[in-house]
């Protein structure tokens, strides 16, 4: 931590003996916490962390074993940040998770205030439905969970092509809607909700470049709630072949709502990157967190004083305002998330190459 910018005086015993009759009355010196408030950079008890792919799906197969995604509601471990144990989160503001939803299973519908994405792992027969439209999970999906709308969850029986586990990502903004004390849920009635609409409505509708006539947008969050890996990925490819690739980020787009050009989620940005085989990567940093989940390759991240080696589907943290600088060992893609939207809307968020 940086040396505190506000120094607080020392206390003498009666200066003690009067901060105690201010907190009978519920009052406190302001001038002994200024400096925890008030930092000249951001101070945050999220720390760089790493969570390796081939070390935790065995016991999310484990888990998949010892509890049923009906008991569960939601199979999930809880990817928690090692300087915020406890409160169910991988940065202060954002909460991270890897479901399984195993052949056969459901995860019923329910619905609540916080905004969820996925980014798919693993899945041949997965699926989820969002307020009234199916979409099946292929790996590197990337689908939106609105607030407020039902969601529920499966995988084919094993019968009809459900062959394996269905495995994602799950990011929800529960910290910051929980710090705001903003929580509303309930459980749909029925255990899936009924589909008013086709597979692939949603994609026709809104994310053919176009828009239906006069549209005009009923919620903040993105129309299109499933983003398919194959068209995120084919446009990185042809960036990177048309050059020219950035020192930083290598190839990176962020995900958007194509109603506003904003962020998919009014709490979350997303983004997807490419970093060519030996990309070495100019140091940055921003003033919002970053979860990162390695779509392809392998590499290693920089983050601080750290270093961490990464492989397909780990999962990595970079804490705000930390510097990162990333490399990959063979062509890689990095998908990461954050409360960029929300930052920005504050009028926030600032980044820095380095
Ligand atoms: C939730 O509703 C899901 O719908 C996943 O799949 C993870 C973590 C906390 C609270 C709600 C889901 C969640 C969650």
């Amino acid at each position: 931590m940086t040396k505190p910018f506000y120094a607080a005086p020392d206390a003498s015993a009666a200066m003690r003996e009067f901060y105690a009759r201010l907190a009978q009355k519920n009052a406190a010196p302001l001038w002994e916490a200024l400096a925890q408030l008030v930092t000249p950079e951001p101070v945050t008890l999220t720390q760089p962390a790493h969570w390796s792919y081939s070390e935790l799906r065995p016991l999310l197969l484990e888990a998949g074993q010892r509890i049923s995604a009906e008991q569960a509601e939601r199979r999930v471990l809880v990817l928690e940040n090692p300087g915020l144990r406890g409160s169910v989160r991988i940065t202060e503001s954002l909460y991270a998770g890897l479901q399984l939803v195993l052949p056969g299973e459901i995860a019923r519908s329910h619905r609540h205030q916080a905004s969820a994405l996925r980014f798919v792992l693993e899945s041949n027969g997965g699926f989820t439905a969002v307020e009234g439209e199916r979409a099946a999970m292929q790996a590197g999906d990337f689908i939106l969970t609105p607030s407020w709308a039902w969601h529920d969850h499966g995988n084919l029986p094993a019968s009809e092509d459900g062959a394996g586990p269905a495995i994602w990502l799950d990011g929800l903004d529960i910290p910051l809607v929980n710090s705001l004390s903003g929580s509303f849920a309930e459980h749909y009635p029925a255990e899936q909700q009924p589909l008013a609409r086709p597979e692939g409505d949603a994609q026709a509708c809104y994310a053919a470049n176009m828009l239906p006539l006069e549209y005009r947008a009923p919620r903040l969050s993105s129309p299109v709630f499933a983003y398919p890996y194959a068209r995120s990925r084919a446009a990185l490819q042809q960036l990177y072949q048309n050059g020219p690739l950035d020192a930083t980020h290598g190839i990176k787009l962020q995900y958007v709502n194509p109603a506003t050009g904003g962020a998919p989620l009014p709490t979350i940005g997303a983004f997807l990157q490419l970093l060519p085989a030996g990309f070495s990567g100019a140091a940055y940093r921003s003033s919002d967190a970053t979860i990162y989940c390695v779509a392809e390759g392998s590499g290693s991240s920089r983050v601080g004083a750290q270093t961490f080696a990464w492989q397909e589907h780990d999962v990595f943290v970079v804490p705000n305002w930390q510097p990162v600088a990333h490399s990959a060992t063979s062509e890689a893609v990095l998908f990461s998330f954050s409360d960029r939207p929300v930052q920005k809307a504050l009028g926030l968020w600032r980044e820095q190459a380095l």
